[in-house]
């Protein structure tokens, strides 16, 4: 594929495999897929294959056990041993040959070196999932891809699914598989009119790219809309009892089954931003999922689809000077009640933070307090409050803090193994897959972590520039430790120069990208900062507050409580302090903030040069337009620092400690 970027799997990870002699047992369409990479490795660096089982030696044997039936792991484990001067990975399913040939091309030639014991390697999470936010047809307001900073949708454009890429979709695959994500809904949660088709009459275009997507261990699921039997099937009604809309959804499943055997199922945002929802008849979201759940197992032998309740469910046309409602209490507000009322098959999917994917949130009360509830955790590698993909922000750190977050000393992790980890994908038809190359690396740790949960995110991310820029020859540690530095401190050095101390927002409305301080605070969308002379920040504490910190189990409900133990980072996210206040770290929060704001940038300025320094390290093409993207960054930061400092100056009236220049 000419012109697209290779991103964690250039032509030279392969060359481990392709220079030596594999042997392959057993059958089915994805050990095929596995010959095919090993046999395209052979062909470029002269090794062979093998898959009849003539005598060796062979120095490779990826073999398919048992009658590759499901064995209670989803057919996706496998083991992996050394030993002999024989490297062999086995597998009882398909996907589980698949990952563990992805599993030798990460370790290169490791993987052919010394001996190692048999060693099980499973997915923790069974589902690990993007869900792209892609609309079919071009949307006036928010154009082919919502919220997305790549280019063009990769399997949309003009209102068509677009069949001149379906190569590339093949190319996004493997990389998918290569880091362990195996399902992926195709369209935009918000569903508009062209997008409410795909369900019945244009199904035809998502089974081709379930087509695709299917030969590297990939489900294909759908957002649909709640009111489709109205749009679509002509119906007075969209209510969950109604025993016509039940018909009418077991129909088009089935139809929907025709079409696509192994369909993943339905993803759906309900009254939430506007869209419909069960609210309207009455019904809860545990009606509304539940019938959609029915449809999906409907036949005798179950489908084995799921849906995905999105809890996204929230006022947005508050009153800004109502101080009792709280956005953040929201999802809770709404589900807990619902706890154990949803069918085995739905799953509730959470945003990992209780607002909107801010650069600190803290971790939503919901994980953890449903425990009669399957439910899955939705992180946003698309960046839509993190830098547009026009900054660094590599943001392994903030989702492995989400993961390893404890309640009551138990992680969430058990959890979401029944329910799964889903992330908003950041790919479009770039060249470089995700417009800012570096943050391929959100694409890749997502994977990852969605496999391992307690994973070190830094360990990954060294895996992932070892895979990116590895073969290149001059690409040595030195370089390495350089790019380690720029990107693992990359999600601080964001948070310093933005919104600060987890009080969130501050953003241009619409597009969110760039500093408006008050740009959202007075309007309905319930982010607010109630900034004024004294002080800022929003009082969610149980005793003078919203109630908001009563939400979480201990010790947490405590913590967040008073400002005496609340984190530093998340004391503007649960309480109202005055500039004086002094925080943890010994500093007014204030003069906090001006030093963060001037940190902040300094700290890209760096980052521009250890860029610069790897200049002779990094293919240019992929160097060029890093550089491009930190002028900006650096432009937008310097924008950051002195738009806030200048306001909470105005506002304050308190002077920088250290006599820098605020405006
Ligand atoms: O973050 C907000 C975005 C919307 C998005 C919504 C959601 C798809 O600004 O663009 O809509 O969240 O998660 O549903």
């Amino acid at each position: 594929m000419q012109g697209v970027d290779a991103a964690w799997l250039p032509d030279g990870a392969f060359r481990p495999i392709g220079t030596r002699r594999t042997l392959i047992r057993g059958s089915g369409p994805l050990v095929d897929t596995v010959h095919g990479e090993v046999a395209q490795a052979c062909v470029r660096f002269g090794g062979n294959v093998s898959r009849d089982g003539s005598p060796g030696p062979y120095d490779l044997v990826l073999e398919l056990t048992g009658d590759g039936r499901d064995s209670g792991d989803g057919g996706e484990a496998f083991t992996f041993e050394r030993g002999d001067g024989r490297t062999t990975v086995t597998a009882s399913g398909g996907p589980g040959l698949l990952y563990g040939f992805f599993h030798v091309v990460r370790l290169g030639d490791a993987a052919f070196r010394g001996t190692c014991e048999r060693a099980y390697h499973r997915p923790e999470l069974a589902l690990r999932m993007l869900d792209h936010w892609d609309n079919v047809a071009v949307h006036p307001v928010m154009g082919q891809v919502e919220r997305g900073y790549a280019g063009g949708s990769l399997f949309w454009a003009d209102g068509r699914a677009r069949a001149e890429l379906l190569g590339r979709v093949r190319a996004y695959a493997r990389l998918l598989a290569a880091c362990g994500i195996n399902a992926v809904a195709v369209n935009n949660v918000n569903v508009h009119e062209a997008e409410a088709r795909l369900l019945t009459d244009r199904i035809g275009e998502v089974a081709d790219i379930a087509g695709v997507l299917r030969p590297y261990g990939i489900r294909t699921h759908l957002s649909v809309t709640f009111a489709a039997p109205m749009v679509l099937g002509g119906l007075s009604t969209a209510d969950p009892l109604d025993e016509g809309v039940r018909e009418w959804w077991a129909e088009t499943t089935s139809r929907v089954y025709e079409a696509i055997p192994d369909f993943g199922g339905y993803v759906v945002k309900a009254d939430s931003e506007g869209q419909p929802g069960p609210f309207a008849y009455g019904r809860s979201h545990a009606d509304g999922a539940n019938m959609l759940a029915a449809a999906l197992t409907a036949s005798d032998s179950g489908y084995g689809g799921t849906v995905h309740w999105r809890a996204f469910v929230y006022d947005h046309r508050q009153d800004w000077r109502d101080r009792t409602t709280d956005r953040a209490r929201a999802a809770y507000d709404h589900f807990v009640p619902l706890d154990g009322k949803f069918a085995d098959n739905a799953v509730l999917q959470v945003k990992h933070g209780p607002m909107d994917f801010q650069v600190r949130e803290p971790v939503s009360p919901l994980i953890g307090a449903m425990p009669r509830t399957r439910l899955a955790v939705e992180l946003q590698a698309t960046q839509e409050y993190t830098g547009q993909q026009r900054h660094v922000c590599w943001l392994g750190p903030m989702w492995s803090e989400v993961l390893r977050f404890r309640v009551d000393g138990v992680s969430p992790v058990g959890e979401l193994a029944r329910g799964g980890l889903v992330a908003v994908s950041n790919v479009g038809d770039d060249p470089f897959w995700t417009g800012h190359p570096l943050a391929q690396a959100n694409l890749y740790t997502f994977g990852r972590l969605a496999w391992q949960p307690d994973a070190d995110p830094g360990g990954i991310l060294d895996e992932w520039i070892r895979l990116t820029f590895g073969v290149f020859e001059a690409f040595g540690a030195e370089p390495a430790a350089g790019l380690h530095a720029i990107m693992d401190g990359s999600w601080r050095t964001y948070e310093k120069y933005t919104a600060p101390l987890g009080v969130g927002f501050m953003v241009q409305p619409g597009h969110h990208y760039g500093p408006s301080v008050d740009g959202y605070e007075y309007s309905p969308w319930g982010t607010y900062h109630f900034a004024d002379r004294d002080g800022v920040g929003v009082d969610r504490s149980c005793t003078t507050g919203t109630g908001y910190a009563g939400q979480y189990a201990k010790p947490w409900a405590e913590v967040y409580e008073s400002p005496g133990t609340c984190p530093d980072e998340l004391l503007l996210f649960f309480h109202h302090v005055s500039y004086g206040h002094i925080l943890h770290s010994g500093k007014t929060v204030i003069q906090h903030m001006y030093d963060t704001h001037f940190e902040g940038v300094e700290e890209v300025e760096a980052t521009m040069e250890v860029w610069a320094s790897l200049a002779d390290s990094v293919d240019p093409a992929r160097h060029a337009r890093v550089t491009e993207r930190l002028e900006e960054q650096l432009r937008s930061a310097r924008e950051w620092r002195d738009q806030i400092n200048s306001y909470f100056f105005r506002k304050s009236g308190v002077p920088d400690a250290h006599g820098r220049r605020i405006h």
